[in-house]
Formats: C-alpha cells, sequence, structure tokens
C-alpha cells in the first residue's frame, strides 16, 4: 500500500512544492472567544437541541483548561417528549479559510447507539450546497471507522485510481444526487473512528485544501511511528509531499474544478443524535429494536461517551 502511494505521489507531489505557515491556532479556552455556539434547528433532522454558549457553559456541555476543550451532550436527563431533543452543542468558527492545511490533534470523540458527530467545513457563503461542504470526521453509531467526503453543486465527481489509502464508497459529490450522500471514502488505517480512536488515545486528522491539488486528507492515529513530526509536535510550518504517503481520503481536481466549487469555509463540530443518517440506520447497526428517537430520549446513561475532547486546532495558510 505504502509503496504504491509513493510510487504515486512521486508523480503528482514532488513537482510542487506547497509549504504552508501557521494562522491561527485555537487551544483551550480561545474556543470561546473565536467560535458561535449555533442554535438552529438539526439541518439533518436530529433528535438534538443546540443549546447557546451561556448554558452550554452552566452545564458544562463546553469546557475549557489551558490545554483542553470539551465540548459533551446531556447524559444526565430524559428528554420530554414536547422537547426538541436531546442537549447538546453545534460550533462554528468566526473565520473562514481558503487554500490551507487544518490540523486537528483529537483527543476523543463521540461515539454510540444514536449518535452522529462531525468535524466538517462549510462555505461562509452559501448558500448550501454552493462553495461546497467538506466533511473530515463523520460517523454514526458503533462505527470504527471514518468517513471523509464532499458535498457540492452539480458538476463534481471522481475518478479512479485517485491515490488515497481509503476505498470510495461514492463518486459524484452533487449534493442532489441519492439524497445527498456525496462523494464520500471510508478509511483503510484501523482506529480512525469511535471506540478504537479513542483506545489509543485518539490522533491527527490532517486536511489540505488547495486550488491545485483538490483536497486531501490525512490520518495518523495516536500510536502510529509515521505521523510527521511537524504534525506531532505542532510546529510552525508543514509541508505535505511524498514523506507524508498517500492520504486516507483524496479529492483530485481532475473531474472537479476545485475553485469553482469550493470558496472560504468556516469550520464545524457537532453531535447530533438519530435523523437523516443515524435515525435511519439505528436496526441495521445493531442499536436495537425500537426507534432512534425513543433511544435517545429515555437513555441519558448511554451518552457518557459522547463527547469531543480537542488538544488543539492549528491552521496554515500558504
Ligand atoms: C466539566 O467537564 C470537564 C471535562 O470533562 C471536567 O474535567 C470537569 O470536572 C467538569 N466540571 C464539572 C463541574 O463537572
Ligand atoms: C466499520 C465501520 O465503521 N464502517 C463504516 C465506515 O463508513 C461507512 C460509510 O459511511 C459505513 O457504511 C460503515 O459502516
Amino acid at each position: 500500500m505504502r509503496n504504491l502511494g509513493f510510487a504515486y505521489l512521486a508523480l503528482s507531489y514532488t513537482t510542487v512544492t506547497r509549504a504552508y505557515c501557521i494562522k491561527d491556532t485555537f487551544m483551550g479556552s480561545n474556543f470561546f472567544d473565536n467560535w458561535r455556539w449555533e442554535t438552529i434547528d438539526d439541518p439533518t433532522h436530529g433528535r438534538v437541541n443546540y443549546v447557546d454558549k451561556w448554558a452550554a457553559q452552566a452545564a458544562n456541555l463546553s469546557y475549557a483548561s489551558d490545554n483542553k476543550f470539551v465540548m459533551r451532550v446531556d447524559a444526565y436527563q430524559v428528554v420530554t417528549k414536547g422537547a426538541r431533543g436531546r442537549d447538546s452543542v453545534r460550533i462554528i468558527s468566526n473565520a473562514a479559510y481558503g487554500d490551507s492545511v487544518t490540523v486537528l490533534d483529537l483527543a476523543h470523540m463521540p461515539h454510540g447507539c444514536g449518535t452522529w458527530p462531525a468535524f466538517w467545513s462549510l462555505s461562509k457563503k452559501g448558500p448550501w450546497p454552493n462553495g461546497g461542504e467538506i466533511d473530515v470526521i463523520e460517523g454514526v453509531h458503533t462505527n470504527t471507522i471514518n468517513l471523509s467526503s464532499l458535498h457540492t453543486k452539480p458538476g463534481c465527481s471522481m475518478k479512479e485510481p485517485r491515490g488515497q489509502n481509503g476505498q470510495t464508497v461514492s463518486s459524484n459529490c452533487d449534493a442532489n444526487v441519492n439524497y445527498n450522500q456525496g462523494c464520500g471514502t471510508s478509511y483503510a488505517k484501523p482506529n480512525s473512528y469511535g471506540a478504537g480512536f479513542n483506545a489509543v488515545g485518539g490522533g491527527w486528522f490532517i486536511l489540505e485544501r488547495s486550488a491545485t491539488v483538490g483536497i486531501n486528507v490525512w490520518f495518523w492515529p495516536r500510536n502510529d511511528p509515521n505521523v510527521p513530526l511537524a504534525i506531532s509536535e505542532g510546529r510552525k510550518t508543514v509541508w505535505p509531499d511524498a514523506s507524508w504517503g498517500p492520504p486516507e481520503a483524496r479529492f483530485p481536481v481532475d473531474s472537479c474544478d476545485h475553485a469553482a466549487f469550493f470558496d472560504p469555509h468556516s469550520m464545524i463540530f457537532d453531535t447530533t443524535f438519530c435523523g437523516d443518517w443515524a435515525g435511519a440506520t439505528f436496526g441495521s447497526a445493531g442499536c436495537g429494536a425500537g426507534s432512534c428517537n425513543d433511544f435517545v430520549d429515555k437513555n441519558p446513561d448511554k451518552f457518557k461517551e459522547a463527547y469531543w475532547e480537542i488538544n488543539s486546532l492549528r491552521v496554515y495558510t500558504l
């Protein structure tokens, strides 16, 4: 795998040198200053009640120390029938980025039956799907493998082979096709999602977006000796090159003109429950015979693992 990747990368990457320098570092309490807590109804129809920043801090659903930022969902209360859903958090960055490398150093991600967490980015200008959507981390229930995908207006698709470690799930990025499935890649590396990811202490997700090479997502679990030092040490400059090996997910520009489909994006973390994806797959995921919404309402204790613990989020620009 790795050797094939090197051969491919030797062709596509060494001709272009891409050096990115640190622009913004989000860590601990500066999330509170630079991100907004959105209280919207979940556009994916989840059984969720996104609370504002003050409510989130009061209930400890959002918490910061010097070197941690934690977002959790309510794991104490039964949700009443008339309520909007289980209390949770959805935050969006004030800043938006075009060509950039984003390094997420994550210690823990939400998982468990009924959950659908995501770390993703969205056009600041929109309206969706204009300007595109990039899902870096996404999964449901007890998944163990992460999915990265793009959602665009019509005209963006992916061809094979494209020098990625992961496996193509779907190749048309058009959000209007197949109920907004988008074009997605499921990872090849283990421990990229859920309980397995958390058990090894998490890891690093790296998103590169570039008008010349398109979108790449790399992933290294905490215990992977091959993580580049620039990433694990949080250096001021990062250079994605052949030494990084092939990305888990790669979305090149061949049949998707990056600049035409993607403009500057804000970043989002959220944890929703049930809804379009997790609601439709609750039974098939082995989560039980009842309805997803009922499960979420009645079992607060099943959501203790549904939290994000972020060490840092660094954004580098050209
Ligand atoms: C709030 O959450 C943090 C992170 O999980 C935890 O360390 C802290 O003890 C919690 N504080 C309270 C008052 O429960
Ligand atoms: C094992 C596992 O978690 N697989 C999931 C990976 O992502 C795909 C695409 O969303 C899911 O269908 C799998 O269940």
